[in-house]
């Protein structure tokens, strides 16, 4: 199977600009291929994802990615999918972000070895060197302002109004390509639904300004936006987006979010995400008819998307906390560990010092009343890191600390609540 074909089968392909050609373009030659990330926060997030792994996917089969950081475009902001203006970050903020993305997508994608290295660009390098006369001399030339309003981008956003800024941010996406296609040989860009408008902007002015340009062989190619069964959105939780970087949301948070995907979903997902062959996924899909219970799509899901975004040491971390939560011995975690895991749940901050466990109970609302606690207690109700506490005079010392930090308390089967001594 060739590389278009797998993303087909895979269903990763939403639009190609002609697709017989771009299958013998792939076939023949060592593609070079682009993908470009504005940077608009310190972080990629999981919506990012499948374009990186896109950028990958490509690099395996022997072609090569570059990651284009666009520092450039990210001082204006791209309109595409979205119905209302950007507020424009500062410089040195748009630099600050560029960083942070090109050292994260370093982790993701091989930029060290081989003829098919991936290569990390950045358009402020060229962008910023433009200047006005030139820009409209010779690239705004090349564009009506008809071709241009046409556009989705442009168009859903004439009720409401869009910045000129904005407005001719397609331009720039489009100056970019040309410039990968003289510099790196650049032949096919590759993005979300949303970018296709940009995308074949780009080809275009390639195709009217370039010597060799009618006949290029420029092509590109999106991804679908991703859907979910329940209609919600993909990539949205309670507690905010799903971060790449573990400080913005930590590798057991990454997994767990994982591990929660529908079972309705998880299939498509794995076919999305994962680089797993097409035998093994039909052994997952067929394992999961047989027992949905045992959620073996849904972890190995999380197992795969969790060590190609944080490694396999952050994998065994998440898994040995997801183990310790659900089996409630959570004595071997570490400070950090604990951190991750029960990020979410109540946390009581309390002083180094000796205190009942029942006025513990009281003072951290684990039990609304003395009385409560008391009976919690006798009942068999409170899990002190773990253990089992039905002694009403037990005293909570340094000897119930974890990490001389934490005491986990549990009431019932799963209510977890975190004391952090300080
Ligand atoms: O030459 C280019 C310069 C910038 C860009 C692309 C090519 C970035 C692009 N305009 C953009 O805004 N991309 C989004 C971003 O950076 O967050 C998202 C897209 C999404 C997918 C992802 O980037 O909305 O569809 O392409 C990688």
């Amino acid at each position: 199977m060739d590389i278009l074909q797998d993303l087909q089968a895979r269903g990763l392909v939403q639009q190609t600009t002609d697709e017989a050609g771009l299958t013998k373009h792939l076939e023949e030659n060592q593609v070079t291929l682009y993908c470009g990330f504005d940077p608009t926060a310190d972080s990629l997030h999981i919506g990012h994802l499948l374009p990186v792994t896109l950028l990958k996917r490509f690099q395996l089969a022997g072609h090569r990615p570059i990651a284009l950081i666009g520092g450039g475009t990210g001082m204006i902001g791209d309109p595409s999918g979205r119905n209302e203006e950007r507020s424009l970050n500062t410089t040195e903020t748009v630099h600050y972000f560029a960083n942070s993305l090109r050292n994260q997508l370093a982790t993701m994608l091989n930029f060290d070895e081989g003829d098919n290295a991936a290569v990390a660009r950045n358009n402020h390098d060229w962008l910023s060197n433009l200047t006005f006369i030139e820009f409209l001399r010779d690239v705004g030339k090349h564009f009506t302002v008809n071709y241009m309003l046409a556009k989705d981008a442009v168009a859903s956003r004439i009720e409401h109004g869009i910045s000129y800024t904005e407005f001719s941010y397609m331009l720039m996406q489009s100056y970019d390509y040309m410039k990968l296609y003289e510099e790196e040989g650049c032949s096919l860009q590759i993005g979300g639904s949303d970018q296709w408008g940009n995308i074949t902007a780009g080809m275009e002015y390639i195709r009217r300004t370039r010597e060799d340009g009618e006949g290029a062989d420029v092509f590109g190619l999106t991804v679908p936006l991703i859907t979910k069964a329940d209609g919600t959105k993909f990539g949205k939780t309670a507690g905010g987006a799903i971060w790449l970087d573990p400080e913005k949301t930590s590798p057991y948070e990454f997994y767990q979010f994982w591990y929660n995907t529908d079972d309705r979903d998880v299939i498509k997902f794995i076919n999305y995400f994962t680089f797993l062959s097409r035998e093994e996924i039909d052994e997952i899909e067929k394992a999961t008819e047989a027992d949905p219970g045992a959620r073996v799509a849904q972890k190995r899901l999380a197992e795969e998307m969790t060590t190609f975004v944080h490694g396999k040491e952050a994998l065994d971390q998440a898994i040995k906390i997801s183990e310790a939560l659900f089996s409630g011995d959570v004595k071997q975690l570490t400070k950090n560990e604990i951190e991750q895991g029960f990020k979410d749940v109540p946390t009581y901050a309390a002083e180094k010092s000796d205190i009942g466990l029942i006025d513990l109970l009281v003072a951290a609302k684990i039990s609304p009343s003395k009385r409560q606690a008391r009976e919690d207690i006798s009942n068999g109700a409170i899990y002190v890191n773990g253990d089992r506490n039905q002694n009403l005079d037990h005293i909570v010392t340094g000897a119930d600390r974890l990490e001389d930090t934490f005491t986990i308390i549990r009431r019932g089967r799963k209510k977890y609540f975190l004391v952090h001594f300080q």
